[in-house]
């Protein structure tokens, strides 16, 4: 006591300015520096190699969301520290820039070009009922080409397209998703996400992928192997192996072919060891290309108006 009243608190009432703001320093310090330094490692983390494992709020969300929405293979935790480990860049410093020539097209011909192609596109659907027709693999290959001509981080390409024409690999992939999707209808995927799907007639049966003459599952490359086996940054890998597949989706439609978007959840680990592929590769995305059957059927949505997508500043 005689401490507390005798020094301290004639102390404190004679230094109370300085010892304010000495807690505020203190606070300061403690809370929002760390929080800044922590933002500032996670944006170079990113910018270094678009992995997806920083910490803010949406990005945590958005792990959530791939977590419970996505084909739920975690990445293992490969990123290469920088510093000494730099490898040679990707192209040489004095890579070639050549002159670009775009197709030329009149006013004209562009709007109807671009009225068309909005056209054609508008047909496609994801379509679950698929013939048993064979598909020449000379379309498959383009389609898969076509795919290739996606834009990429840095151009790495960080895609591989694993198509099965093969029945008994056919087979046995239906053997792994059914099992799995029958899980994450009746446990993982949660009510809500059952009930927003009943009227889509969606469930664990999946007769399309025996049915259809090709499967292709689209690969993702977390990060790519130099000949000497060290690790090569993948930059934005999902989101370049996604409009790849995006890509695919317009040109199996342009083809006259049809397919779904699927992506099945807890399935990766299992359909990449089936199909033989390395660890630095995740499945992204897995769709049934053919002919629609005869008697196919689509729920009957509609498209968003332009005015609900899009807001012109
Ligand atoms: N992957 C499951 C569930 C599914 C999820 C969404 I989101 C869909 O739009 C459709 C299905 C399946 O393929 O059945």
């Amino acid at each position: 006591m005689g401490l507390i009243s005798g020094y301290v608190i004639p102390f404190l009432s004679e230094h109370c300015m300085e010892v304010t703001f000495s807690l505020l320093i203190v606070v300061f310090i403690n809370f929002i520096v760390p929080k800044n330094k922590k933002e500032r490692e996670n944006d170079s983390q990113d910018v270094r190699n678009s992995s997806q494992k920083s910490s803010s709020k949406e990005e945590r969300a958005s792990q959530d969301v791939i977590k419970r929405g996505g084909v739920g293979e975690v990445e293992d935790d490969d990123d290469e520290k920088e510093g000494n480990n730099l490898v040679d860049p990707l192209w040489p410093d004095d890579l070639k820039h050549i002159p670009f020539q775009a197709p030329k097209y009149s006013e004209e011909e562009s709007l109807q070009r671009s009225k068309d192609f909005y056209e054609l596109l508008n047909k496609r659907r994801s379509v679950r009922f698929f013939s048993s027709q064979p598909v020449p693999r000379e379309i498959i290959n383009n389609i898969v080409r076509t795919a290739g001509t996606s834009p990429s981080g840095a151009h790495t390409e960080p895609w591989t397209f694993v198509v099965v024409g093969d029945a008994d690999v056919k087979e046995e992939v239906r053997r792994i998703v059914e099992a799995e999707e029958e899980v994450n209808y009746t446990k993982r995927m949660g009510a809500q996400w059952v009930k927003d799907l009943k009227a889509l007639k969606t469930n664990w049966v999946k007769e399309y992928l025996t049915e259809a003459p090709w499967l292709i599952l689209i690969f993702k490359q977390t990060y790519g192997l130099m000949p000497d086996g060290r690790k090569r940054n993948h930059y934005y890998h999902e989101i370049s192996t996604a409009l790849a597949g995006g890509i695919m989706l317009a040109a199996i439609h342009y083809a006259g072919l049809v397919t779904l978007t699927s992506t099945p959840l807890n399935c990766g680990p299992q359909l990449r060891t089936l199909l033989g592929r390395p660890s630095n590769e995740k499945l992204l995305l897995l769709l049934p290309v053919g002919y629609p059957a005869s008697d196919a059927t689509v729920p009957d949505l509609n498209r968003k108006d332009l005015d609900d997508i899009m807001v012109v500043i």
